[in-house]
């Protein structure tokens, strides 16, 4: 077998076992985390992230042979063909302070398009799953697709102070849904999109490791997933985005730029 004939379900197991036990890595840390700022005094990173980078690109490097794109040490000089792309924990804030709601994010993507997703929910012991055109699981059970036509009146919100700050709209139509929520995990904010549990994620600025896994799980689930102008989400690139139930999609792309003021 050539590492090119691994099918898509081979690599999502190959995915799942290396999150799985990156989890185990994440819930077992030294008394002392090495935690060091990055851009900001709240931009952070530990030694776990830094492990968990390292042992998951040792796994994929052996079994597969792939390119990786990891947030803390692997760089990438092209996106074609079959690349990684490993957020090795997202929400690093929540692992230092909260103790919940992080993640390990992990996707293979086939010339820039995820192709085979793992998120792991690493405190509620949950792994959400897809692979491109096979619907979305946590764990072995599918998830429902999300309602079509349900309305933002009807549904929470997930979006952070800074997006209400800079979107002056945004803050009216919070007003009238259900509420506002924010978990600190941009994966696992767009997972409780797919998972119906929000009606939408608003985010002005999300890195490909943030969003490659969750963009599929939400697509395969039924969510519409763009950058917030409404442009499609091309995953390589820095930027904003708005993962959604289709009318809840809509009607906040129309309420938060088409329409005149
Ligand atoms: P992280 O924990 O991997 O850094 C919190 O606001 C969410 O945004 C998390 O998903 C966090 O991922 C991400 N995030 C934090 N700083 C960011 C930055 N400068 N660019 C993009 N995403 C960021
Ligand atoms: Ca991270």
């Amino acid at each position: 077998m050539t590492r090119e004939s691994l099918t898509h379900e081979e690599l999502r197991d190959i995915a799942i076992a290396a999150v799985e036990d990156a989890c185990e890595t994440a819930k077992n840390p030294p008394s002392d985390l090495g935690i060091s700022c990055k851009t900001n005094r709240n931009d952070l990173v530990t030694a776990i992230d830094k492990k968990i980078e390292e042992d998951i690109a040792q796994v994929l490097a052996q079994q597969t042979g792939y390119a990786l794109l990891g947030e803390e040490r692997h760089s990438l000089s092209s996106f074609a063909g079959r690349v990684w792309v490993l957020d090795p924990i997202d929400g690093t804030m929540n692992y230092v302070e909260t103790h919940r709601d992080f993640a390990i994010s992990l996707a293979l993507c086939e010339d820039g398009v995820p192709v085979v997703a793992v998120i792991a929910d690493v405190m509620k012991g949950a792994i959400y799953s897809a692979i491109k055109g096979q619907g979305a699981f946590c764990g072995e059970e599918p998830l429902a697709l999300v309602d079509a036509e349900r309305t933002y009146q009807d549904a929470v919100i997930i979006t952070d102070i800074k997006e209400i700050n800079a979107l002056p709209r945004l803050q009216q139509i919070l007003l009238e849904s259900r509420g506002h929520r924010r978990y600190g995990s941009a994966a696992l904010e767009i997972v409780e999109v797919a998972a119906s549990r929000a009606g939408a994620f608003v985010h002005l600025w999300v890195s490909p490791w943030d969003i490659a896994a969750a963009t599929l799980i939400c697509q395969e689930a039924g969510g519409t997933v763009t950058r917030l102008d409404g442009t499609p989400m091309d995953i390589r690139y820095k930027g904003s985005v708005l993962a959604a139930w289709p009318t809840v999609h809509r009607t906040v792309h129309n309420r938060l730029i088409v329409e005149p003021v």
